[in-house]
């Protein structure tokens, strides 16, 4: 184990699959519907164009600073750029926080899934093993099992990562298509009438809701080191990945809402739900297999980009030194990997995420906040910066990137407010008891000229 750098080997193709892979899952797959059904209706495919607005000033952010500042932190490394150590850390220790839970709440989904098409096979998984102990289990096996598996794979190496990714990416794409080929010989414009049964109001919490369904492209950011001319390929996979969900959420969800009433679609797995309403079993049970290979790339994207910013942070001396290893031959950071999915299997086996998940969102939303105003603090600050990638019409897209993350985050819940500034409370401790003691980081990352 030493301190080398990782392998470059990924091309602008894989990134778009893995932008696909961390993008499409359980937001499309469960959240479209349950957000149709209580928040917006039929407009939940306009909540997807508002909440794809939200995500999508903020990914043009994110390439800017990809191409330009690069490393494998993501916002962190931005952050440390404009802002310095304080608010890295800060921005770090949150996005560990988010990447942490996404995994777990998506293994947990993954997990009800698995056994719901177990069951359609009449194999049946004793119920002590599918739920934590605050649920009545012992502790849900398959969510612990499926990131030990991930966590090998990482292990493996991230070229294997990216092609077992893209190879899974195929099937979700494919469990999409049957949707879509199915579902639009069957639309019934009724369905769609009224259009905004909750009024304007709901269609911008159902966006709030929805906004999960974007979150994913951010861990492409993380993959920079690993990138073929990341400068070129960054950009190109963080917008191609979006446009190409943005167009699928909304063709999804003007479908979904127009083959079955909205109100019937509050189901954890609506899109096949609504399939076998129709009468296709078959194409219902493809779509499932999707769904579950969907939650798992977006496990395996999401965990990748978690290794990468504790990786950086432990570069910099803001974690221990163990997690800045890699294996000399694998080229990945095996310590930091273990450790990580030992804490998020245990999370996910062990804890009742529900509610828990909410995090994910504000968490997303502050880093996504600071990563806008982080591009526009850079061009004030370092005017003549090499920006290979510049988003459009700026001050103006980044300003919107702000407002709209504010906005949406000052709609979320106190509770998860709380929970929110009681792990940044942690986060300060640790960083005055630990981080500010070892850093070695008194470097830029800005390269002029
Ligand atoms: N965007 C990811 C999903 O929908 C987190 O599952």
């Amino acid at each position: 184990m030493d301190e080398r750098s990782l392998q470059r080997c990924l091309t602008a193709p894989d990134l778009v699959f893995m932008g696909i892979g961390a993008i499409i899952g359980a937001g499309v797959f469960v959240m479209t519907g349950v957000a149709a059904a209580t928040k917006a209706g039929p407009a939940i495919s306009l909540s997807y164009v508002v909440a794809g607005c939200a995500a999508f000033f903020s990914a043009l952010a994110y390439a800017e600073l990809a191409a330009s500042i690069g490393g494998c932190g993501s916002a962190y490394s931005y952050a440390f750029s404009a802002f310095g150590e304080w608010i890295a850390w800060m921005i770090g220790w949150d996005l560990l926080l988010e990447y942490a839970v996404s995994v777990s709440t998506v293994a947990i989904g993954w997990s009800g899934y698995l056994n719901n098409l177990l069951q359609t096979w009449h194999i049946a998984l004793p119920t002590k093993f599918l739920s934590s102990p605050f649920e009545g289990g012992l502790f849900n096996l398959p969510a612990m099992v499926i990131i030990l598996l991930l966590a090998s794979l990482l292990c493996l190496g991230v070229k294997q990562s990216s092609r077992f990714n893209t190879g899974v990416v195929f099937i979700k794409l494919a469990a999409i298509a049957i949707f879509i080929s199915v579902a639009c010989f069957h639309v019934q414009p009724q369905y769609w009438h009224p259009f905004f049964p909750f009024g304007w109001e709901g269609m911008v919490q159902g966006a709030s809701l929805v906004f999960f369904a974007y979150i994913g492209f951010d861990a492409l950011s993380t993959a920079v080191e690993e990138t073929i001319h990341p400068e070129r390929n960054t950009p190109i996979g963080i917008m191609g990945a979006m446009v190409i969900c943005t167009l699928i959420y909304i063709i999804v969800a003007l479908l979904l809402t127009g083959i079955v009433p909205y109100s019937t679609l509050n189901t954890h797995s609506p899109v096949a739900w609504a399939l076998l309403h129709l009468g296709y079993p078959m194409a219902a049970g493809m779509v499932a297999v999707g769904a579950i290979a969907g939650l798992t790339t977006v496990m395996l994207v999401m965990y990748y980009g978690l290794t990468r910013i504790g990786l950086a942070m432990a570069r910099d001396g803001l974690l221990p030194h163990l997690f800045a290893m890699i294996h000399p031959e694998k080229r990945t950071p095996i310590p930091m990997i273990l450790l990580s999915g030992l804490v998020i299997a245990i999370i996910a086996g062990l804890a009742p995420l529900t509610r828990v998940a909410e995090l994910v969102n504000i968490g997303t939303l502050a880093a996504f906040t600071l990563v806008s105003a982080g591009t526009l603090f850079l061009r004030w600050k370092y005017p003549d910066l090499k920006r290979p990638f510049k988003l459009p019409f700026s001050p103006v897209v980044p300003v919107l990137g702000v407002f709209s993350c504010l906005y949406l985050m000052v709609h979320l819940p106190l509770i998860t407010w709380l929970r929110f500034i009681i792990w940044m409370i942690l986060g300060i401790i640790f960083y005055l008891s630990y981080g500010k003691k070892h850093s070695h980081a008194h470097y830029s990352r800005i390269k002029l000229g």
